[in-house]
Protein backbone atom coordinates (compact mmCIF):
# COMPACT_ATOMS: atom_id res chain seq x y z
CA UNK A 1 0.00 0.00 0.00
CA UNK A 2 2.29 2.24 -1.29
CA UNK A 3 0.09 4.48 -3.51
CA UNK A 4 -1.35 7.65 -3.13
CA UNK A 5 -5.10 8.06 -2.34
CA UNK A 6 -7.14 11.01 -2.60
CA UNK A 7 -11.08 12.28 -1.77
CA UNK A 8 -13.32 14.68 -0.59
CA UNK A 9 -13.59 14.97 3.36
CA UNK A 10 -16.92 17.32 3.27
CA UNK A 11 -20.77 16.19 1.25
CA UNK A 12 -21.20 17.22 -1.99
CA UNK A 13 -23.21 20.21 -2.38
CA UNK A 14 -22.96 24.31 -2.21
CA UNK A 15 -21.07 25.08 0.80
CA UNK A 16 -18.48 27.34 2.18
CA UNK A 17 -15.65 25.44 2.35
CA UNK A 18 -14.97 22.09 0.94
CA UNK A 19 -12.29 19.90 2.33
CA UNK A 20 -10.21 17.09 0.03
CA UNK A 21 -7.61 14.77 1.41
CA UNK A 22 -4.75 13.17 -0.03
CA UNK A 23 -2.48 10.50 1.23
CA UNK A 24 0.32 8.74 0.88
CA UNK A 25 3.50 9.46 -0.73
CA UNK A 26 2.94 11.99 -3.69
CA UNK A 27 1.92 13.93 -1.28
CA UNK A 28 5.39 16.43 -1.07
CA UNK A 29 5.46 16.56 -5.11
CA UNK A 30 2.06 17.16 -5.02
CA UNK A 31 2.69 20.50 -2.57
CA UNK A 32 5.44 21.33 -5.00
CA UNK A 33 3.86 21.13 -8.17
CA UNK A 34 0.30 21.86 -7.63
CA UNK A 35 0.63 24.29 -4.85
CA UNK A 36 3.94 25.81 -5.30
CA UNK A 37 4.90 25.22 -1.64
CA UNK A 38 7.79 23.29 -0.02
CA UNK A 39 6.86 20.66 2.05
CA UNK A 40 9.78 21.91 4.79
CA UNK A 41 9.20 20.74 8.42
CA UNK A 42 9.10 23.85 9.48
CA UNK A 43 5.99 24.76 7.49
CA UNK A 44 4.36 21.19 8.49
CA UNK A 45 1.13 21.24 9.91
CA UNK A 46 1.07 24.73 9.48
CA UNK A 47 -1.76 26.25 7.30
CA UNK A 48 -0.31 27.93 3.81
CA UNK A 49 -2.70 29.81 1.52
CA UNK A 50 -1.92 28.50 -1.93
CA UNK A 51 -3.14 29.11 -5.63
CA UNK A 52 -3.66 25.80 -6.53
CA UNK A 53 -2.65 25.08 -10.21
CA UNK A 54 -3.74 21.72 -13.12
CA UNK A 55 -0.85 20.08 -14.81
CA UNK A 56 -1.65 22.46 -17.88
CA UNK A 57 -0.35 24.61 -14.96
CA UNK A 58 -4.67 26.76 -15.09
CA UNK A 59 -5.54 28.07 -11.71
CA UNK A 60 -8.20 25.78 -10.20
CA UNK A 61 -8.81 27.87 -7.10
CA UNK A 62 -7.31 29.62 -3.59
CA UNK A 63 -6.89 26.91 -1.38
CA UNK A 64 -5.54 26.86 2.47
CA UNK A 65 -3.46 23.78 2.80
CA UNK A 66 -1.91 21.52 5.52
CA UNK A 67 0.74 19.24 5.40
CA UNK A 68 1.42 16.43 7.49
CA UNK A 69 4.74 14.64 7.20
CA UNK A 70 4.15 10.91 7.61
CA UNK A 71 6.37 11.75 11.06
CA UNK A 72 3.55 13.98 12.37
CA UNK A 73 0.64 12.94 10.53
CA UNK A 74 -2.48 11.36 12.11
CA UNK A 75 -2.45 8.85 9.54
CA UNK A 76 1.06 7.96 10.29
CA UNK A 77 2.10 8.69 6.69
CA UNK A 78 2.10 11.54 4.20
CA UNK A 79 -0.89 13.77 4.34
CA UNK A 80 -1.97 16.49 2.66
CA UNK A 81 -5.28 18.59 3.41
CA UNK A 82 -6.81 20.90 1.35
CA UNK A 83 -9.46 23.70 2.06
CA UNK A 84 -11.13 25.25 -0.87
CA UNK A 85 -14.04 27.40 -1.93
CA UNK A 86 -17.33 24.78 -1.46
CA UNK A 87 -18.41 24.77 -5.10
CA UNK A 88 -18.85 20.48 -5.95
CA UNK A 89 -17.52 21.89 -9.62
CA UNK A 90 -13.90 22.83 -7.72
CA UNK A 91 -14.05 20.01 -5.90
CA UNK A 92 -14.11 17.33 -9.18
CA UNK A 93 -11.61 19.50 -10.98
CA UNK A 94 -9.01 19.00 -8.39
CA UNK A 95 -9.65 15.55 -7.40
CA UNK A 96 -9.63 15.16 -11.26
CA UNK A 97 -6.22 16.97 -11.38
CA UNK A 98 -5.17 14.39 -8.39
CA UNK A 99 -6.29 11.58 -10.48
CA UNK A 100 -3.77 13.12 -13.13
CA UNK A 101 -1.02 13.35 -11.21
CA UNK A 102 -1.29 9.83 -9.78
CA UNK A 103 -3.77 9.49 -6.94
CA UNK A 104 -6.55 7.30 -7.33
CA UNK A 105 -10.09 7.27 -5.52
CA UNK A 106 -9.73 6.38 -1.31
CA UNK A 107 -11.88 3.26 -0.76
CA UNK A 108 -14.67 3.97 2.28
CA UNK A 109 -13.38 4.66 5.47
CA UNK A 110 -9.50 4.55 3.93
CA UNK A 111 -7.82 7.47 5.74
CA UNK A 112 -9.06 5.46 9.06
CA UNK A 113 -7.96 2.30 8.20
CA UNK A 114 -4.42 3.86 7.80
CA UNK A 115 -3.89 5.28 10.95
CA UNK A 116 -5.28 2.11 12.24
CA UNK A 117 -2.81 -0.19 10.25
CA UNK A 118 -0.22 2.81 11.14
CA UNK A 119 -1.00 2.03 14.32
CA UNK A 120 -2.41 5.40 15.41
CA UNK A 121 -5.83 4.32 16.40
CA UNK A 122 -6.49 0.96 17.90
CA UNK A 123 -9.70 -1.09 16.30
CA UNK A 124 -11.92 0.05 18.87
CA UNK A 125 -10.89 3.63 18.19
CA UNK A 126 -11.46 3.39 14.49
CA UNK A 127 -14.69 1.86 14.88
CA UNK A 128 -15.66 4.82 17.60
CA UNK A 129 -14.60 6.93 14.41
CA UNK A 130 -17.47 5.45 12.40
CA UNK A 131 -19.78 5.78 15.70
CA UNK A 132 -19.10 9.20 16.38
CA UNK A 133 -20.32 10.64 12.86
CA UNK A 134 -23.09 8.43 12.92
CA UNK A 135 -24.62 9.09 16.89
CA UNK A 136 -28.32 10.55 16.32
CA UNK A 137 -28.10 11.31 20.16
CA UNK A 138 -26.22 13.34 22.58
CA UNK A 139 -25.75 10.08 24.78
CA UNK A 140 -24.59 8.26 21.55
CA UNK A 141 -21.96 11.07 21.04
CA UNK A 142 -20.51 10.98 24.43
CA UNK A 143 -20.09 7.15 24.43
CA UNK A 144 -18.00 7.56 20.67
CA UNK A 145 -16.10 10.15 22.25
CA UNK A 146 -14.93 8.24 25.32
CA UNK A 147 -14.77 5.36 23.05
CA UNK A 148 -12.04 7.41 20.93
CA UNK A 149 -10.51 8.42 23.41
CA UNK A 150 -9.27 5.35 24.09
CA UNK A 151 -11.32 4.39 27.42
CA UNK A 152 -12.47 0.75 26.22
CA UNK A 153 -8.71 -0.06 25.08
CA UNK A 154 -8.19 1.02 28.53
CA UNK A 155 -10.65 -1.57 29.98
CA UNK A 156 -9.59 -4.27 28.05
CA UNK A 157 -6.30 -4.05 29.12
CA UNK A 158 -6.72 -4.24 32.53
CA UNK A 159 -8.14 -7.63 31.92
CA UNK A 160 -5.35 -8.43 29.52
CA UNK A 161 -3.29 -7.71 32.50
CA UNK A 162 -5.06 -9.75 35.18
CA UNK A 163 -5.09 -12.58 32.68
CA UNK A 164 -1.27 -12.49 32.22
CA UNK A 165 -1.05 -12.28 35.54
CA UNK A 166 -3.22 -15.55 36.32
CA UNK A 167 -1.11 -17.04 33.45
CA UNK A 168 1.95 -16.38 35.08
CA UNK A 169 1.03 -18.03 38.47
CA UNK A 170 -0.44 -21.45 36.43
CA UNK A 171 3.29 -21.62 34.59
CA UNK A 172 4.90 -21.05 37.53
CA UNK A 173 2.86 -24.14 39.04
CA UNK A 174 3.80 -25.90 35.44
CA UNK A 175 7.12 -25.90 37.02
CA UNK A 176 6.35 -28.18 39.98
CA UNK A 177 4.69 -31.20 38.94
CA UNK A 178 5.25 -33.32 41.07
CA UNK A 179 4.01 -30.94 44.21
CA UNK A 180 0.12 -30.48 45.06
CA UNK A 181 -0.33 -27.14 45.03
CA UNK A 182 -0.43 -25.34 48.35
CA UNK A 183 -4.25 -24.64 48.97
CA UNK A 184 -3.53 -20.78 49.63
CA UNK A 185 -1.89 -20.94 46.03
CA UNK A 186 -4.73 -22.14 44.20
CA UNK A 187 -7.22 -20.39 46.65
CA UNK A 188 -5.50 -16.93 45.44
CA UNK A 189 -5.67 -18.34 41.60
CA UNK A 190 -9.28 -19.20 41.75
CA UNK A 191 -9.85 -15.45 43.59
CA UNK A 192 -8.31 -13.61 40.61
CA UNK A 193 -9.91 -15.91 37.90
CA UNK A 194 -13.41 -14.80 40.12
CA UNK A 195 -12.39 -11.18 39.66
CA UNK A 196 -11.86 -11.55 35.56
CA UNK A 197 -15.11 -13.45 35.32
CA UNK A 198 -17.32 -11.01 37.16
CA UNK A 199 -15.57 -7.98 35.26
CA UNK A 200 -15.82 -9.30 32.09
CA UNK A 201 -19.62 -10.38 33.00
CA UNK A 202 -20.22 -6.98 33.82
CA UNK A 203 -18.47 -5.62 30.04
CA UNK A 204 -20.83 -8.02 28.18
CA UNK A 205 -24.11 -6.58 30.18
CA UNK A 206 -23.52 -2.92 28.92
CA UNK A 207 -23.21 -3.98 25.00
CA UNK A 208 -27.82 -4.28 25.33
CA UNK A 209 -27.21 -0.31 26.76
CA UNK A 210 -25.16 0.72 23.68
CA UNK A 211 -27.85 -1.02 21.17
CA UNK A 212 -30.30 1.24 23.09
CA UNK A 213 -28.17 4.62 22.55
CA UNK A 214 -27.40 3.46 18.63
CA UNK A 215 -30.79 2.45 17.38
CA UNK A 216 -33.13 4.55 19.95
CA UNK A 217 -34.96 2.89 23.06
CA UNK A 218 -37.65 0.77 21.73
CA UNK A 219 -40.77 2.73 23.50
CA UNK A 220 -44.49 1.64 23.24
CA UNK A 221 -47.77 3.37 24.64
CA UNK A 222 -49.91 0.43 25.47
CA UNK A 223 -52.94 0.92 27.19
CA UNK A 224 -57.28 0.44 27.45
CA UNK A 225 -58.93 2.10 24.34
CA UNK A 226 -59.53 5.97 24.49
CA UNK A 227 -57.42 6.09 27.58
CA UNK A 228 -55.46 9.13 25.24
CA UNK A 229 -52.58 7.03 23.99
CA UNK A 230 -52.48 8.70 20.40
CA UNK A 231 -53.04 12.38 22.53
CA UNK A 232 -49.94 11.78 24.56
CA UNK A 233 -48.07 10.87 21.47
CA UNK A 234 -48.78 14.03 19.30
CA UNK A 235 -48.15 16.07 22.87
CA UNK A 236 -44.20 13.85 23.14
CA UNK A 237 -43.65 14.15 19.62
CA UNK A 238 -44.70 18.09 18.96
CA UNK A 239 -47.11 17.32 16.43
CA UNK A 240 -50.39 15.64 15.28
CA UNK A 241 -48.95 12.71 14.13
CA UNK A 242 -52.12 10.09 14.66
CA UNK A 243 -55.98 10.61 14.77
CA UNK A 244 -57.24 11.48 17.91
CA UNK A 245 -61.16 10.61 18.65
CA UNK A 246 -63.13 10.23 21.14
CA UNK A 247 -64.37 6.88 19.06
CA UNK A 248 -63.13 3.94 20.95
CA UNK A 249 -60.75 2.03 18.59
CA UNK A 250 -59.13 4.58 16.32
CA UNK A 251 -55.79 3.55 16.18
CA UNK A 252 -54.88 -0.04 14.24
CA UNK A 253 -52.22 0.10 12.34
CA UNK A 254 -49.20 1.10 14.89
CA UNK A 255 -46.97 4.29 14.61
CA UNK A 256 -43.39 4.88 14.70
CA UNK A 257 -41.70 7.53 14.99
CA UNK A 258 -38.48 8.86 16.35
CA UNK A 259 -37.83 11.74 19.29
CA UNK A 260 -35.04 12.77 21.58
CA UNK A 261 -36.17 12.65 25.41
CA UNK A 262 -33.53 14.72 26.71
CA UNK A 263 -29.81 12.79 25.72
CA UNK A 264 -31.22 10.07 24.91
CA UNK A 265 -33.01 8.47 21.40
CA UNK A 266 -36.57 7.15 21.64
CA UNK A 267 -38.40 5.36 18.52
CA UNK A 268 -41.97 5.43 20.06
CA UNK A 269 -44.46 3.32 18.91
CA UNK A 270 -48.38 4.36 19.45
CA UNK A 271 -50.74 0.80 19.56
CA UNK A 272 -54.13 -0.36 18.76
CA UNK A 273 -56.11 0.11 22.30
CA UNK A 274 -57.49 -2.94 24.38
CA UNK A 275 -61.63 -3.88 25.01
CA UNK A 276 -62.98 -6.53 24.75
CA UNK A 277 -65.26 -6.48 22.11
CA UNK A 278 -64.22 -4.94 19.04
CA UNK A 279 -64.22 -6.30 15.14
CA UNK A 280 -61.52 -8.50 13.24
CA UNK A 281 -59.83 -5.08 12.65
CA UNK A 282 -59.04 -4.08 15.37
CA UNK A 283 -58.72 -7.62 17.12
CA UNK A 284 -55.18 -8.11 14.58
CA UNK A 285 -54.08 -4.38 15.53
CA UNK A 286 -54.22 -5.95 18.78
CA UNK A 287 -52.29 -8.83 18.76
CA UNK A 288 -49.47 -6.85 17.01
CA UNK A 289 -49.42 -4.27 20.10
CA UNK A 290 -48.76 -7.39 22.01
CA UNK A 291 -46.06 -8.63 19.65
CA UNK A 292 -44.63 -5.18 20.29
CA UNK A 293 -45.06 -4.98 23.83
CA UNK A 294 -42.89 -8.51 24.41
CA UNK A 295 -40.49 -6.71 22.20
CA UNK A 296 -39.95 -3.29 23.83
CA UNK A 297 -37.15 -2.00 25.70
CA UNK A 298 -39.56 0.33 27.81
CA UNK A 299 -43.64 0.63 28.40
CA UNK A 300 -46.02 3.55 28.87
CA UNK A 301 -48.83 2.17 30.34
CA UNK A 302 -51.99 4.56 29.69
CA UNK A 303 -54.68 4.54 31.68
CA UNK A 304 -57.86 6.69 31.31
CA UNK A 305 -57.88 8.09 34.82
CA UNK A 306 -61.42 8.89 35.24
CA UNK A 307 -62.51 5.33 34.99
CA UNK A 308 -63.67 3.41 38.17
CA UNK A 309 -62.48 0.02 36.95
CA UNK A 310 -59.37 -0.91 37.32
CA UNK A 311 -57.31 -1.63 34.01
CA UNK A 312 -57.26 -5.71 33.55
CA UNK A 313 -53.36 -5.37 32.94
CA UNK A 314 -52.86 -8.93 33.13
CA UNK A 315 -55.15 -9.83 30.16
CA UNK A 316 -52.73 -7.01 28.21
CA UNK A 317 -49.64 -7.72 28.52
CA UNK A 318 -47.55 -10.60 28.31
CA UNK A 319 -46.03 -10.48 31.38
CA UNK A 320 -46.00 -8.37 34.48
CA UNK A 321 -44.29 -5.40 33.37
CA UNK A 322 -40.15 -4.86 34.38
CA UNK A 323 -40.32 -1.31 37.03
CA UNK A 324 -37.39 -0.50 35.58
CA UNK A 325 -39.01 -0.73 32.04
CA UNK A 326 -42.63 0.58 32.65
CA UNK A 327 -44.04 3.94 33.80
CA UNK A 328 -48.13 4.26 34.67
CA UNK A 329 -49.55 6.77 33.03
CA UNK A 330 -52.58 7.93 34.83
CA UNK A 331 -54.45 10.35 31.82
CA UNK A 332 -56.85 12.83 32.08
CA UNK A 333 -56.42 14.86 34.95
CA UNK A 334 -57.82 17.88 33.82
CA UNK A 335 -61.82 16.29 34.60
CA UNK A 336 -62.86 16.30 37.84
CA UNK A 337 -63.78 12.62 37.58
CA UNK A 338 -60.22 11.91 37.64
CA UNK A 339 -59.59 9.89 40.90
CA UNK A 340 -57.33 9.06 43.22
CA UNK A 341 -54.49 6.87 42.23
CA UNK A 342 -55.09 2.68 42.70
CA UNK A 343 -51.76 1.64 44.35
CA UNK A 344 -53.02 -2.67 44.04
CA UNK A 345 -52.52 -1.53 40.04
CA UNK A 346 -49.30 -2.50 38.98
CA UNK A 347 -47.47 -2.51 41.66
CA UNK A 348 -43.76 -1.53 42.10
CA UNK A 349 -44.27 0.90 38.67
CA UNK A 350 -43.46 3.86 38.75
CA UNK A 351 -46.52 5.84 37.89
CA UNK A 352 -47.60 9.78 36.98
CA UNK A 353 -50.42 12.51 36.56
CA UNK A 354 -51.03 14.15 33.62
CA UNK A 355 -53.51 15.86 31.28
CA UNK A 356 -52.62 14.56 27.52
CA UNK A 357 -54.95 17.38 26.72
CA UNK A 358 -54.03 20.63 28.64
CA UNK A 359 -50.52 19.26 28.83
CA UNK A 360 -50.65 19.73 32.76
CA UNK A 361 -47.94 17.41 34.43
CA UNK A 362 -46.77 16.95 30.96
CA UNK A 363 -43.03 18.78 31.93
CA UNK A 364 -42.94 16.22 34.98
CA UNK A 365 -43.50 13.46 33.35
CA UNK A 366 -40.93 13.72 30.58
CA UNK A 367 -38.64 14.26 33.73
CA UNK A 368 -39.62 11.17 35.68
CA UNK A 369 -39.11 9.10 32.25
CA UNK A 370 -35.57 10.36 31.60
CA UNK A 371 -34.83 10.07 35.27
CA UNK A 372 -35.73 6.48 35.20
CA UNK A 373 -33.88 5.81 32.20
CA UNK A 374 -30.59 7.57 34.02
CA UNK A 375 -31.11 5.60 36.99
CA UNK A 376 -31.94 2.14 35.28
CA UNK A 377 -32.27 1.00 31.76
CA UNK A 378 -28.88 3.23 30.69
CA UNK A 379 -27.55 3.41 34.03
CA UNK A 380 -23.95 2.48 32.86
CA UNK A 381 -24.28 4.87 29.58
CA UNK A 382 -23.31 7.51 31.60
CA UNK A 383 -20.48 6.18 33.83
CA UNK A 384 -19.09 3.24 31.99
CA UNK A 385 -17.39 2.56 28.37
CA UNK A 386 -20.23 0.57 25.94
CA UNK A 387 -19.08 -2.25 23.83
CA UNK A 388 -20.76 -3.33 20.41
CA UNK A 389 -21.72 -6.25 18.75
CA UNK A 390 -18.09 -7.07 17.57
CA UNK A 391 -16.59 -6.25 21.21
CA UNK A 392 -19.05 -8.66 23.02
CA UNK A 393 -18.84 -11.62 20.43
CA UNK A 394 -15.37 -12.06 22.00
CA UNK A 395 -15.89 -10.65 25.50
CA UNK A 396 -18.40 -13.66 24.82
CA UNK A 397 -15.78 -16.48 23.85
CA UNK A 398 -13.19 -14.84 26.88
CA UNK A 399 -15.58 -15.75 29.49
CA UNK A 400 -16.27 -18.96 27.81
CA UNK A 401 -12.95 -20.36 27.78
CA UNK A 402 -12.13 -18.37 31.16
CA UNK A 403 -15.00 -19.84 32.80
CA UNK A 404 -13.92 -23.53 31.82
CA UNK A 405 -10.30 -22.63 33.25
CA UNK A 406 -12.45 -21.50 36.49
CA UNK A 407 -13.95 -24.96 36.29
CA UNK A 408 -10.82 -26.92 35.87
CA UNK A 409 -9.26 -24.90 38.84
CA UNK A 410 -12.22 -25.57 40.94
CA UNK A 411 -11.33 -29.54 40.15
CA UNK A 412 -7.59 -29.26 40.67
CA UNK A 413 -6.67 -30.30 37.26
CA UNK A 414 -3.17 -29.99 36.25
CA UNK A 415 -2.35 -26.31 35.15
CA UNK A 416 -1.62 -27.84 32.03
CA UNK A 417 -5.42 -28.05 31.10
CA UNK A 418 -6.07 -24.71 32.23
CA UNK A 419 -2.89 -22.49 30.28
CA UNK A 420 -4.43 -22.69 26.64
CA UNK A 421 -7.82 -21.94 28.12
CA UNK A 422 -6.55 -18.63 29.73
CA UNK A 423 -4.41 -18.06 26.47
CA UNK A 424 -7.56 -18.51 24.42
CA UNK A 425 -9.54 -16.35 26.86
CA UNK A 426 -6.66 -13.67 25.86
CA UNK A 427 -6.48 -14.15 22.00
CA UNK A 428 -10.04 -12.87 21.82
CA UNK A 429 -9.31 -9.96 24.43
CA UNK A 430 -6.66 -8.71 21.94
CA UNK A 431 -9.05 -8.85 19.07
CA UNK A 432 -11.00 -5.98 20.92
CA UNK A 433 -8.64 -3.52 19.95
CA UNK A 434 -6.59 -4.91 17.31
CA UNK A 435 -4.10 -7.92 16.47
CA UNK A 436 -6.69 -8.53 13.75
CA UNK A 437 -4.76 -9.95 10.51
CA UNK A 438 -8.52 -10.94 9.05
CA UNK A 439 -8.66 -8.47 5.57
CA UNK A 440 -12.29 -9.38 5.19
CA UNK A 441 -13.02 -8.85 8.13
CA UNK A 442 -11.15 -4.93 8.11
CA UNK A 443 -12.74 -4.54 4.97
CA UNK A 444 -16.21 -4.88 6.25
CA UNK A 445 -15.79 -2.96 9.70
CA UNK A 446 -14.15 -0.01 7.47
CA UNK A 447 -16.67 -0.84 4.55
CA UNK A 448 -19.35 0.96 6.38
CA UNK A 449 -17.27 4.46 6.80
CA UNK A 450 -17.94 7.01 4.33
CA UNK A 451 -15.80 7.92 1.61
CA UNK A 452 -12.92 10.48 2.07
CA UNK A 453 -12.96 9.23 6.29
N1 LIG B 1 -60.25 15.60 28.89
C1 LIG B 1 -59.29 14.89 28.35
N2 LIG B 1 -59.53 14.18 27.24
C2 LIG B 1 -58.53 13.45 26.70
C3 LIG B 1 -57.25 13.41 27.27
N3 LIG B 1 -56.46 12.61 26.51
C4 LIG B 1 -57.25 12.16 25.51
N4 LIG B 1 -58.49 12.66 25.62
C5 LIG B 1 -59.61 12.39 24.75
O1 LIG B 1 -59.90 11.01 24.81
C6 LIG B 1 -60.34 10.53 23.52
C7 LIG B 1 -59.44 9.37 23.07
O2 LIG B 1 -58.15 9.87 22.84
P1 LIG B 1 -57.13 9.06 21.92
O3 LIG B 1 -55.83 9.71 22.04
O4 LIG B 1 -57.71 8.83 20.58
O5 LIG B 1 -57.13 7.68 22.72
P2 LIG B 1 -56.37 6.33 22.33
O6 LIG B 1 -55.91 5.74 23.61
O7 LIG B 1 -55.38 6.57 21.29
O8 LIG B 1 -57.58 5.47 21.79
P3 LIG B 1 -57.59 4.24 20.72
O9 LIG B 1 -56.70 4.64 19.58
O10 LIG B 1 -59.02 4.13 20.34
O11 LIG B 1 -57.10 3.06 21.45
C8 LIG B 1 -60.26 11.71 22.59
O12 LIG B 1 -61.54 12.28 22.50
C9 LIG B 1 -59.32 12.67 23.28
O13 LIG B 1 -59.55 14.01 22.96
C10 LIG B 1 -57.02 14.19 28.47
O14 LIG B 1 -55.95 14.24 29.05
N5 LIG B 1 -58.09 14.90 28.96
MG1 LIG C 1 -55.11 5.91 19.45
Amino acid sequence: MTDTFAAPATPPGESALAVVRACGPLVPRLLREALGLEPTPERARRARTAWYRDLAGGIVDQVVALHYPANRSPLGRELLELSLHGNPLLVDRILADLAARGCRPAEPGEFTRTAYLEGRLDLSQAEAVADLIRARSEAALRQSRQQLAGGLGREVQERVDELLALLAELEAYLDFPEEDLPPEAAARTIARCEHSLAALRAMIRTGEQRELLHRGIRTVLLGPVNAGKSRLLNRILGAERALVSAEAGTTRDYLQEPFALGPYPVQIYDTAGFREEGGALEAAGRERARELAATADFLLLVTDGTLRAPTDWEALLPAPPDPGRALLVRNKADLPAFGPDREDELPGVPRVALSAETGDGFDAFLQTWEDQLRGGLLADAESRVLYNRRHILHLQHSLASLERAREALGDALSPEWIVPEVRAALDDLGAIVGHVDNEDMLDVLFGEFCIGK
